[in-house]
């Protein structure tokens, strides 16, 4: 899928290592996308500027990953009605319980999805993605299926080593 379909925003360039793991996933499936680091907190009216112009030029999705008081999903929501995917970074202090509770406890009304803290979430995130376009994308839904049979084929190759 040319041109960017999914921006990937992060709170601090610190949640790169982790959200890069979304950024694979996509590349991978050749799905169009950017990454930007961009703060709710530090950089409110980039924040603002980023979704607005984001939208105009045919963004379908957010992934945003975010780490501690996490608002940056939430934020995004509020300002559009395109799906955003939150990811919440493992925190230095709460290992990333604080930045969960933050991204998956929206209010009623403005939703964001919640995926697990980390590169898991991270990865599921694009994964949540390339699903949601593959509803209307029948070349992507190929390789979908694709990566889950290839993924089902390693577990039931898996041999366990002996007793230690
Ligand atoms: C959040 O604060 C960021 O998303 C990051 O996870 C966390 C720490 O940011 P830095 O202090 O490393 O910039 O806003």
């Amino acid at each position: 899928m040319a041109g960017v379909q999914v921006a990937i925003l992060m709170g601090s360039s610190s949640d790169w290592e982790v959200m890069q793991q979304a950024a694979r996933q996509l590349q991978d499936f050749g799905v169009g996308h950017e990454a930007r680091a961009i703060s709710a907190h530090r950089t409110p009216d980039l924040l603002d500027e980023y979704v607005r112009d984001a939208e105009r030029r045919g963004v379908k999705c957010f992934i945003a990953g975010a780490g501690g008081a996490a608002h940056l999903a939430g934020v995004i929501a509020a300002k559009t009605t395109l799906p955003v995917l939150g990811v919440p970074m493992p925190s230095k202090h709460l290992q990333g319980l604080d930045s969960l509770l933050s991204i998956v406890q929206m209010p009623k009304g403005i939703p964001v999805a919640t995926f697990a803290i980390g590169d898991a979430g991270a990865a599921n995130a694009a994964l949540f993605a390339v699903a949601m376009f593959a509803v209307t994308d029948a070349e992507l839904a190929k390789r979908l299926a694709a990566f889950r049979a290839k993924q089902a084929e390693a577990v039931k190759a898996t041999r366990l080593p002996g007793l230690a």
